[in-house]
């Protein structure tokens, strides 16, 4: 039980940080992730076939976070003698911005050290706030009228039923299949609008407004509540909405709870409540299973609430997700229910995907005894581990009105950051 000792549980966490880096540091030092397991270094087709340490640069400011400076300086040395993204690969943008633009920017403003490789700044992608701290820091202002130019783009398209559909052509410039989500490939979005408006020191209103609309329609015909009373958020696929949610989807509790404040019509308490009942029900999708470990995916279908059914569905990679709603709805409600979701959730990882060569994922969370998949994802050691330490930390470390978290929980500051171009 966490029985109100939050200091004991800083310290367990501490410990899994310490566990999962070491392990890294002794079987995968410079590879982008480490099989536990086999006790060698790992990469997925995200990374292509390069060799970049996304582990390093993921996990450094989770490390300064809480205090472990020998090993940051580890990490900051790696970093500047070997990061190099002059590679021939083929890797996922969206990846490459949100963990080594995110991680090394975070690195650098909890620091205030140069915490950077090569090549970095010049070549990648899209993402809003990234690109807005890349403008601030270099004073050039073609990140930030890049990401601009991609939003009025976006702003002018029509959207059905107000939705934004998860596929775009590049080349038409015409929305792809009619499948809109708040899992994965359309999280980030609508969590960018709200955040880029949280940057701006709330002065971004075409964000605020943009993000409003989409959580208006989100809300309208996404969000439903079962037959058992918990509140999902489904999918919408070529006009049908599957009753299944994604983990990936359990991060917008969080995101409702923060885009509370500033919501329009007085709706804020609602919004909040909105946030409670998605951490209710991804609380139960965990509570549901075997290991106490949420599946990758749960229904609402045929007297089904919030369970598995597909074997490819009941496997557990060591998300964030969860656990990262618990900590938004502890800092603004600090109902204890949320510490103690979040104990429980520390305490299902350190048992049944601990392994002697770091953290390892579990294929199915709802037999008792776990096989493995032998990865210790990088968002692990960046997201995971960050969220539970600050769930049981003071208020003071990190406050959310100084800080906004990237989505891979880096933390950038706010609202020193204006640009006026
Ligand atoms: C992370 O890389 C980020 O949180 C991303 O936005 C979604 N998926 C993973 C973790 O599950």
């Amino acid at each position: 039980m966490y029985q109100n000792k939050p200091t004991l549980c800083v310290l367990s966490l501490f410990q899994m940080m310490k566990h999962a880096w070491d392990s890294y540091r002794q079987y995968g030092w410079g590879h982008n992730e480490l099989k536990p397991l086999a006790k060698k270094g790992h990469s997925t087709n995200i990374f292509g076939n390069s060799q970049l340490g996304a582990t390093i640069v993921d996990a450094v400011d989770t490390l300064y976070i809480m205090g472990l400076h020998d090993e940051f300086k580890d990490g900051q040395e790696w970093i500047e003698q070997n990061l190099d993204f002059s590679v021939n690969a083929e890797v996922s943008v969206f990846e490459v911005n949100i963990r080594f633009i995110g991680g090394l920017l975070a690195a650098y403003y909890l620091s205030g050290q140069e915490v950077t490789g090569s090549s970095i700044l010049a070549e990648f992608g899209t993402l809003h706030m990234e690109f807005v701290h890349l403008t601030y820091l270099t004073g050039n202002p073609v990140y930030y009228q890049k990401v601009m130019h991609i939003r009025k783009l976006l702003a002018k398209m029509d959207r059905p039923n107000g939705l934004y559909p998860n596929y775009l052509n590049p080349r038409t410039g015409r929305w792809g299949q009619h499948h809109t989500s708040l899992g994965g490939l359309g999280d980030s979005f609508y969590e960018y609008l709200l955040k880029a408006w949280l940057m701006s020191d709330r002065t971004d209103t075409e964000a605020r407004k943009s993000y409003d609309d989409a959580i208006e329609a989100i809300e309208r015909h996404l969000i439903r509540k079962s037959n058992g009373g918990l509140t999902f958020i489904g999918e919408w696929k070529n006009g049908h909405l599957e009753r299944k949610m994604g983990h990936l989807a359990c991060f917008a509790g969080g995101m409702f709870a923060l885009g509370a404040d500033g919501s329009p019509d007085d709706k804020a308490g609602h919004y909040l409540q909105l946030g409670a009942e998605i951490a209710h029900t991804c609380h139960e999708s965990y509570d549901r299973t075997v290991l106490k470990l949420g599946p990758e995916a749960f229904k609402f279908d045929s007297g089904l609430e919030a369970v598995a059914v597909r074997q490819n569905e009941k496997y557990y990679i060591l998300r964030p997700e969860v656990i990262e709603t618990y900590w938004y709805m502890w800092r603004f409600t600090h109902d204890p229910k949320y510490r103690q979701w979040g104990w429980e959730a520390a305490q299902a990882i350190d048992r049944y995907c601990r392994v002697s060569g770091g953290f390892s994922g579990v294929k199915d969370v709802y037999s008792s005894t776990p096989t493995y998949d032998d990865v210790q994802q990088s968002f692990f050691l960046a997201e995971t581990l960050k969220y539970l330490y600050l769930l049981f930390s003071s208020d003071d470390l990190m406050p959310l009105d100084s800080w906004v978290f990237n989505t891979e929980a880096h933390p950038l500051p706010w609202p020193s950051v204006s640009v006026d171009f």
